[in-house]
């Protein structure tokens, strides 16, 4: 606990324990002997506390809950359930939950004996008749003031908890914020694919990680054939939408696996683990059909609407391949295949 909250503690128990405040307290007095339980009333009559009485031990136990004393003064010698048997029940169950800390003054008429037994059972203190009113009265003060100190101890250990979940909360939902916003910083805004930052560090990822399992992996570019004419004769926003949807196409007709990205303007890239020449090029063979089978519509200003259609030319590269030792080879690679594609009249895929 911080030094701060224990002088706070303080403060509370202070200003908890004025004499005056201890006034309302409720004492049990648990007693077989009526006579007995009005003498103590008596002698302490001028405190303006609240009592409630008990003949036995069982009875005391059964009132606890109800009437939640602040205080116990209990005989010891009761029959069938004595006061120290009562005291070690208290005490055994004074948890949260349980009945919580209530001071126990065990009351004998028993010359020293027992008391020590009474003590170590927990009880708080410990009176032989005939007491002197004043002692009592005095105990009994004195007791109350160490409840009042432990109930604001309670409470502020309550108020501690409290402010501790509300911060692991508040914790929990920063830390889901940043997992949110660094999932942000990967992500491509038109596309909804992740950018070329990210790419690239997964790209080093596997990379490494093909090379040190040699399991094969292959890279794959794509690139929308003669997208100015798109974005010139259709506007740039709809070339956006063009865009949008040959991204869904490409990541629809991957696999999970595959990591696709926005390379750059109509520029994608995609990373295939676990695939070789072979199936690359059927995977690439299946996105390059889907985006030539995409029809947009277009709706002119005069209300004219048009079928709008587009292709793709990719370029592929794979390792394991003794002439790709390192990752700026493959991205070569398959960059050089796609100018070939290019070359070769677009809307193919070469490798
Ligand atoms: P090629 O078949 O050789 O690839 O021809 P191309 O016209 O597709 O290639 P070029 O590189 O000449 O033009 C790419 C165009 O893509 C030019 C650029 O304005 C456009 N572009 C780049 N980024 C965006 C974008 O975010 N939105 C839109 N609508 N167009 C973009
Ligand atoms: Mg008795
Ligand atoms: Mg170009
Ligand atoms: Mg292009
Ligand atoms: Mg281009």
């Amino acid at each position: 606990m911080a030094d701060g909250s224990i002088k706070k503690m303080g403060e509370v128990a202070r200003r908890t324990v004025s004499t005056s405040a201890l006034a309302d307290r409720t004492i049990l007095l648990v007693d077989d002997d009526p006579a007995n339980i009005q003498h103590v009333r008596e002698g302490l009559a001028s405190h303006g506390y609240r009592f409630r009485e008990a003949n036995d031990g069982t009875e005391a136990l059964r009132s606890l809950r109800e009437v939640r004393p602040d205080l116990i003064i209990m005989d010891v010698e009761m029959p069938r359930l004595g006061g120290v048997e009562v005291c070690r029940i208290i005490k055994a169950n004074g948890g949260e939950g349980g009945f919580g800390f209530i001071p126990v003054i065990l009351v004998t008429a028993r010359q020293a004996a027992g008391k020590v037994e009474g003590l170590e059972l927990g009880a708080d203190d410990y009176l032989v008749k005939p007491f002197d009113m004043p002692e009592l009265s005095a105990r009994v003060k004195s007791m109350l003031r160490l409840k009042a100190l432990q109930d604001a101890v309670v409470e502020k250990n309550r108020e501690l908890d409290h402010k501790n979940r509300e911060l692991d909360r508040a914790n929990k939902e920063l830390a889901q914020k940043r997992e949110e916003l660094l999932a942000l910083t990967r992500i491509d805004a038109l596309t909804g694919l992740y950018n070329r930052r990210y790419f690239e560090e997964r790209l080093t990822e596997e990379f490494v990680r093909s090379t040190r399992y040699r399991s094969p992996l292959s890279l794959v570019m794509m690139d929308i054939d003669h997208f100015k004419k798109l974005n010139d004769t259709y506007g740039h926003p709809f070339g956006d939408e063009v865009l949008r949807k040959v991204a869904q196409t490409i990541k629809g007709k991957l696999r999970e696996v595959d990591f696709v990205a926005r390379y750059g303007g109509e520029e994608m890239i995609a990373l295939l683990p676990e695939t070789g020449p072979k199936e690359a090029l059927g995977a690439c063979e299946r996105v390059r059909e889907a985006i030539a089978s995409i029809q947009l519509e277009h709706r002119a200003q005069d209300g004219t609407r048009q079928q709008v259609r587009c292709t793709a030319s990719l370029g592929v590269a794979s390792v394991p391949s003794k002439t790709l030792p390192v990752v700026e080879e493959l991205l070569r690679v398959a960059d050089t295949c796609l100018y070939e594609a290019k070359a070769a009249g677009r809307n193919c895929v070469r490798q």
